[in-house]
């Protein structure tokens, strides 16, 4: 069945409404300057989303565009996530080895003796060549072990006693102390979720001390540093960004929360200074979504087209009139 054609920029005339203006949007949003070369059956190493700390054997299952769909090897299809080809998340065939990380093997192997040659051998499979990934810049101020205040994403409304648990390029991973990694989530220096030692108290907030902490209520940060051996992140390496410029009405392009292997044209209908809720044009408001502004299942308008990947045109609204259609 061919697919209707459907144009942004009738759309945008009819709505009346502006595209967010790519200047927004963020590199990773943003147009990759090259194709993908990843092709379905290669295998590489990356980050399992449900366990932010853990980096497992992948195989691309399918590309669309520049996105891929990963199936971590050895589990359930029904883990399979969707990441664009330059996402940090992922890194070719040994570089955990290479960088002193755990990898995750695929089930059934051991740990200690998992081998990427022998692995590659028996399976017949390729390793993504390295020069598929996308390199990244390398400075970060965060050291594995310092301390820190984050704000529980999962529970927004906790900022909670937190600590680098893992360093790789210019991101690190937050962990909340005391509790299992699935809290867990990768930042920069940049972002409006942490803080340095101190801050809730100079802000006159409750911080949510350790899991299991005798006495949760009086928590002091010096006594807890010196039990635990560690030191504060110093103030100097936050760097809060600028909140973003999206507005109100801005058109975008967003992955579907609940099939991501779907982006649809989206508003933006509401904004806090690190995130825009997002409603997808044609859906009801139920369906809209709060996300960081700098995520990168958000796109500017023509994104998709550029990169090669379908888009879902809001329901019910006209095709354009194509030739092809007679
Ligand atoms: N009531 C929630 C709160 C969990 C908070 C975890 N943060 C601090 C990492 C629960 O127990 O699931």
């Amino acid at each position: 069945v061919k697919r209707r054609s459907w144009s942004w920029q009738q759309y945008l005339n009819e709505q009346k409404a502006e595209a967010a203006p790519p200047s927004l949007f963020t590199q990773d949003q943003s147009c990759p300057s090259r194709r993908t070369a990843f092709k379905v059956g290669m295998k590489l190493e990356g980050i399992d989303p449900l366990h932010p700390s853990m980096f497992c054997v992948l195989t691309v299952a399918e590309v669309i565009g520049c996105r891929l769909r990963l199936h971590i090897d050895g589990y359930s299809e029904c883990y399979d996530f969707w990441v664009n080809a330059d996402s940090p998340d992922i890194r070719p065939a040994g570089w955990c080895r290479e960088h002193r990380h755990k990898l995750h093997p695929p089930k059934g192997h051991s740990e200690t003796e998992f081998d990427w040659q022998d692995y590659l051998q028996s399976s017949g499979s390729l390793a993504a060549p390295p020069t598929l990934f996308t390199c990244r810049s390398t400075v970060c101020e965060f050291q594995v072990g310092m301390k820190l205040e984050a704000v529980d994403k999962k529970n927004p409304g906790l900022v909670c006693v937190a600590s680098v648990a893992d360093v790789i390029n210019d991101r690190f991973l937050v962990h909340f102390d005391n509790w299992d990694d699935t809290y867990d989530y990768w930042c920069d220096s940049s972002s409006p979720y942490i803080h340095p030692v101190g801050w809730c108290e100079v802000q006159g907030r409750p911080l949510t001390a350790p899991q299991g902490h005798p006495s949760p209520e009086d928590f002091v940060w010096d006594d807890y540093l010196q039990e635990t051996g560690s030191t504060a992140a110093p103030s100097s390496a936050f760097t809060l960004r600028a909140p973003h410029g999206f507005q109100v009405n801005h058109r975008l392009e967003a992955v579907d929360r609940r099939n991501p292997m779907l982006i649809r044209v989206a508003t933006v209908t509401d904004t806090e200074d690190y995130r825009v809720k997002v409603h997808y044009d044609g859906w009801s408001t139920q369906l809209d979504v709060w996300m960081d502004s700098d995520h990168p299942d958000l796109h500017p308008v023509g994104w998709s087209q550029r990169t090669g990947h379908p888009l879902e045109p809001p329901p019910g609204s006209s095709p354009l009139p194509s030739p092809s259609q007679g």
